[in-house]
């Protein structure tokens, strides 16, 4: 296991897309947990690819090519999250995305992914979402609440943004607002009035449970 989770990270930072693919099927294959292998093999390597390009010895196109092998991956492995908890009765609504300016989405599409693995009904409007957006389809479809991901710093204050436009429309008390990404926090949430933060997917999800219904 140990070995395997290191070569999932080693064919992130490799950027190589082909073997990273070959990995999850694997994972499924042998029965592995799945959850394990995204967040200490997959997840562990695009962060170092991160952490490289900020310190120079990576440049951007390599960035992308490294996103793309995470993409890949996630796309064998997402089937078999949504399968774990399938087919009960739904425990509320979600409306997520990713604010308006950021187009991250792998860490958003993972909580997605969990929160319907676990009972939730989502509507996952994408990246680069208007503020606009999360708050007219929040009312359409009655959500319970809005999941708001920025990765950016320059981007993290349209999360603000959305609770504003709620509260200008009257909305903030029929639907809960929690944010998250790399760069959001606790404090950051309640200095904008969100009511809650999560810093990954199995802790959204947790939050979610605990304050719905
Ligand atoms: C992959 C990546 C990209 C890919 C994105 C591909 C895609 N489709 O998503 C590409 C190459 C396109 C990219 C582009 C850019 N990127 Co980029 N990127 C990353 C990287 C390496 C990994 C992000 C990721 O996928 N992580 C894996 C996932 C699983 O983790 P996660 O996103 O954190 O999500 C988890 C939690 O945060 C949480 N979570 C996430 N969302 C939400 C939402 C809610 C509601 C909750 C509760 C929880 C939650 O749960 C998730 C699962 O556990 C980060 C480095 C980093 N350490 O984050 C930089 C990083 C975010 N990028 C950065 C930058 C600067 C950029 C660019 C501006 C570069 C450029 N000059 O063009 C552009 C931005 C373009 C734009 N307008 O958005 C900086 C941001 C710096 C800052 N502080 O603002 C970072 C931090 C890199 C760095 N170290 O400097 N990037």
């Amino acid at each position: 296991m140990k070995e395997h989770l290191g070569s999932c990270r080693q064919a992130i930072i490799d950027g190589d897309a082909e073997k990273s693919e070959e990995l999850a099927k694997l994972t499924l294959e042998k029965g592995m947990p799945v959850l394990e292998v995204i967040d200490r093999g997959f997840v562990e390597g695009i962060r170092e690819v991160g952490r490289l390009w900020e310190e120079g010895e990576l440049f951007l196109p390599e960035l992308v090519i490294g996103a793309d092998a995470m993409k890949k991956a996630m796309a064998v492995l997402r089937p078999a999250l949504e399968s774990v908890e399938g087919g009960q009765d739904r425990l509320g609504h979600v409306v997520i995305g990713t604010i308006e300016g950021d187009i991250h989405d792998i860490g958003k599409t993972l909580v997605a992914t969990m929160l319907a693995a676990n009972g939730f009904e989502v509507t996952d409007l994408g990246a680069d979402v208007p503020v606009a957006k999360f708050v007219e389809t929040a009312a359409e479809k009655g959500a319970d609440w809005i999941a708001i991901s920025a990765l950016l710093t320059t981007t993290m204050p349209g999360q603000k943004r959305v609770i504003e436009r709620l509260e200008a429309k009257s909305l903030r008390g029929d639907v809960k607002v929690m944010v998250g990404g790399a760069p959001c926090s606790e404090e950051w949430a309640s200095e904008i009035g969100a009511d809650g933060y999560a810093g990954d997917a199995v802790a959204a999800v947790a939050l979610v449970k605990g304050q719905t219904g």
